[in-house]
């Protein structure tokens, strides 16, 4: 069905199809150029006035910007057009008209806001600059699954539609189900760590993850992309190696594979994937750093969790990708082990982009009365939870893993402004549709 030309591949002397949208228009009088633009890039189009036939000049010339039309002539070289080719057309078929009023400017002449790019996101994503942050994000989901792939992890897709939420600090969306009470799940948590005592043992997911949160902010979402990881026999430590790896492939991927994607966005001299190991950097140390910067109102004492501006104080203070390991136990999910030989420090660890969370994992708690009393200790009723306790009775393996925030990844990766900017449509506190 498509068998038309790509821009791109119009080499001189070819006779060619072109089918895209018209980018731009300009007419010099008796010469004329519409400038056709697809998925590949743009070629331009001249219309002699006086030596063409007057309805092939009258339709390319009548054309609305960002319509659809198809182009059949011969490709000639041309040094004074963008691109170095031009094509002299034979005809020209308007294949979808674009009303004259566009809500957004595709050729990015004229800026617009956020709301409005969101609310028209097929004409957003005409821009250059929009599509590569897209296409980079799918190389570095591409690179993320390779890499996984090559960690000996298989993909697994858990149930969105849950009867339990794990995540206590964010709120769950509750949904009907049949008139039982249900919600949107917050994290594949408690499935993923099931799966690691099966045959499987070492899995990963990438999905959507569901959270009604308080507040709208530049990087918080309502619908998510979770990257999960958890493996059977892995400690804390293991986990963490498995997170660098996986993130650092993300950026290489991209480096190596998405050189155009950095040039439209204007970061091919900065964009430098991450080098030599994540400091970890331990909870009590990160306090202390952090207390030294002096940034703070009031001093961090054991036991607080770090608040944004706490965060970007450390984070200014290392200045790279890091980890926070064992933290208190009282701020982690139940779910999270401690150590042993001191119960009030957890395995748990957090990883860092010097200006936000990225990932939040740790070892597991896998011996079933400590597990049971964990439930008690925050207050959830083990008996909700019994569907996954109790494979806690059947063999469950000592295991690790964590959740990397997709959003997260690519807005830090390419230095984005608003997370909204890496969702194609975003769920916020105001948007629902589209
Ligand atoms: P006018 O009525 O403006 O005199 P014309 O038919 O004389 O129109 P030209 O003088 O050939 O047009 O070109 C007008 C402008 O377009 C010039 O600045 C020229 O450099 C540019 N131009 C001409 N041909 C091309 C081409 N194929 N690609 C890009 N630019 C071109
Ligand atoms: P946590 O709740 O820290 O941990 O989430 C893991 C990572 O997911 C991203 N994230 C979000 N990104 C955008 N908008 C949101 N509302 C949002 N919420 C979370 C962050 C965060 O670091 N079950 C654990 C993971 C584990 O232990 O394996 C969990 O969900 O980048």
């Amino acid at each position: 069905m498509d068998d038309r030309t790509y821009t791109a591949d119009a080499e001189p002397g070819d006779h060619v199809t072109v089918a895209g949208w018209v980018h731009e228009i300009r007419d010099l009088g008796g010469i004329a150029f519409i400038i056709i633009r697809d998925t590949t890039g743009k070629i331009q189009v001249k219309f002699e006035k006086d030596e063409m036939d007057d309805d092939l000049v009258d339709t390319g010339l009548s054309v609305h910007r960002e319509s659809v039309v198809a182009v059949t002539g011969e490709v000639d070289e041309e040094e004074r057009a963008p691109t170095g080719v031009e094509i002299v057309p034979e005809s020209i078929d308007v294949v979808a008209e674009a009303d004259p009023e566009l809500p957004l400017d595709p050729s990015g002449k004229v800026d617009a806001e956020l709301p409005t790019r969101l609310d028209n996101r097929t004409l957003d994503l005409r821009k250059d600059e929009v599509k590569a942050i897209f296409e980079i994000r799918a190389e570095a989901l591409r690179a993320v699954r390779e890499k996984f792939r090559e960690l000996g992890s298989t993909e697994i897709n858990t149930p969105k539609i849950v009867a339990t939420g794990t995540e206590g600090g964010t709120e769950l969306f509750p949904i009907t189900y049949f008139g039982q009470e249900a919600f949107m799940n917050q994290s594949p948590q408690l499935f993923k760590q099931l799966m690691v005592g099966s045959g499987l043992e070492r899995v990963f997911e990438i999905g959507p993850i569901f959270r009604a949160e308080e507040h709208n902010t530049p990087r918080h979402l309502n619908e998510a992309t979770s990257i999960d990881f958890e493996s059977a026999f892995y400690d804390h430590t293991e986990a963490m190696d498995a997170c660098e790896a996986v993130v650092k492939a993300a950026y290489e991927g991209v480096a190596e594979n998405c050189q155009e994607q950095l040039e439209a966005l204007d970061l091919q001299d900065e964009f430098e994937p991450p080098e030599g190991d994540f400091p970890r950097i331990s909870y009590e140390d990160a306090i202390e750093r952090i207390n030294a910067t002096g940034e703070l109102d009031e001093p961090l004492v054991f036991g607080d969790d770090l608040s944004t501006e706490a965060e970007h104080a450390l984070g200014q203070d290392v200045g790279e990708h890091y980890f926070i390991t064992d933290w208190p136990s009282e701020i982690k999910p139940f779910y999270i082990k401690d150590h042993d030989d001191d119960e009030e420090i957890s395995t748990g660890f957090d990883m860092m982009h010097p200006s936000m969370e990225l990932v939040s994992g740790g070892q597991r708690e896998h011996r079933y009365d400590r597990l049971v009393e964990g439930f008690e200790q925050q207050g959830l009723d083990p008996e909700a939870f019994e569907y996954y306790t109790k494979m806690f009775k059947y063999g469950m393996p000592p295991h690790a893993g964590w959740g990397l925030g997709g959003e997260r990844l690519i807005m830090t990766m390419l230095g984005l402004g608003n997370i909204r900017e890496a969702v194609l449509f975003p769920r916020d506190r105001q948007r629902l549709s589209p």
